[in-house]
């Protein structure tokens, strides 16, 4: 039995209230949808989705932008999304590691997530766990998410910016870049830039940016190499920018439809029970001419 957590005990910035709070919204309890309803979303706190390809660098790059962030005194919450299965606990020991040197910081709060299965990528589990950690007086809110299938796209309907982060041996293959990856990006990150090629890689990568139709920003193609701190600075700066580019209504609206999109489709298959399917389809299945479309439409309005 967890104890439910209200928005004052959010708001003190006590990270233990923040971690059960996460553990109720997670687990989708009562008194977690309660304290959903009950936050207020007045106050803006940038969202920074960083994707990319598995073992790209993008937790290092998080620790750096740690790093960077707390000298500016600032104070960071930190998602990492596991897409695995709930059994995998590799890439959240990894993360552990990556980001060890912060785990005890009174100022960084870093938070691993199982997608368990969900439809598609992220689940929308993940935009409620964020809106809880708004709540907590971070500046800035993280989320690694591992670029596989659905899950980049995904998080561009989520974060306010979306770093999408790829290495120099990507190199020739730039024309192949799933487009999906291309169309999200708010600001591409070259890491690993210390090894050869990646002065090639940025050059292609910008060409084929620069060939598409003008908009009001320029996606910006930058260096880094993340285990030396290296390109942190100017990473965080183009963050900046386009966080305050972008503060425009139009943006908003359409992030938040495609979260109450995520919201709605999470929650009407809430109500659909597994078990009781099956005992519903037990009862039908075996009856001479049934029709399993007839079937969703009478008992599920599908
Ligand atoms: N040479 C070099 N190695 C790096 C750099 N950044 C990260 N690495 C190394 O690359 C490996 C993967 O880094 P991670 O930060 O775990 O990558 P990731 O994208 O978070 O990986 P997953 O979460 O497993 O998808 C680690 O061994 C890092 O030390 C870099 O800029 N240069
Ligand atoms: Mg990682």
């Amino acid at each position: 039995m967890i104890r439910s957590v209200d928005i004052q005990q959010l708001q003190s910035g006590d990270f233990r209230f923040l971690a059960r709070a996460i553990t109720l919204v997670e687990n989708d309890m009562p008194e977690g949808r309660h304290l959903l309803e009950s936050l207020s979303f007045d106050k803006h706190v940038p969202l920074l989705g960083i994707t990319g390809p598995p073992g790209a660098g993008k937790s290092s790059l998080v620790n750096a932008l740690i790093g960077h962030l707390l000298k500016e005194g600032k104070k960071i919450g930190v998602i990492a999304v596991d897409p695995t299965s709930p059994f995998n606990f590799g890439s959240l020991l990894g993360d552990r590691i990556r980001m060890s040197e912060h785990f005890n910081n009174p100022n960084v709060y870093i938070r691993s997530l199982a997608t368990r299965g969900s439809l598609g990528g992220l689940s929308a589990r993940i935009f409620e766990v964020s809106d809880v950690m708004k709540h907590v007086g971070f500046d800035v809110i993280l989320i690694e998410t591992v670029g596989v299938g659905q899950s980049e796209v995904e998080i561009a309907g989520l974060a306010d910016t979306t770093a999408v982060v790829l290495v120099p041996e990507a190199g020739d293959e730039v024309q192949t870049l799933k487009s999906g990856l291309m169309e999200i990006a708010d600001v591409f990150v070259v890491n690993k830039s210390d090894r050869e090629g990646a002065d090639i890689f940025v050059k292609n990568l910008s060409a084929l940016l620069h060939g598409r139709p003008q908009s009001e920003w320029e996606v910006p193609v930058l260096k880094t190499v993340a285990t030396n701190q290296i390109g942190i600075e100017t990473f965080w700066k183009a963050i900046d920018q386009h966080n305050q580019l972008n503060a425009g209504n139009e943006r908003k609206l359409h992030l938040l439809s495609e979260k109450a999109f995520q919201l709605i489709l999470s929650n009407r298959m809430r109500a659909i029970d597994r078990k009781e399917l099956m005992e519903n389809l037990k009862a039908q299945a075996n009856k001479t001419g049934f029709n399993l479309y007839q079937f969703l439409r009478e008992m599920y309005k599908i």
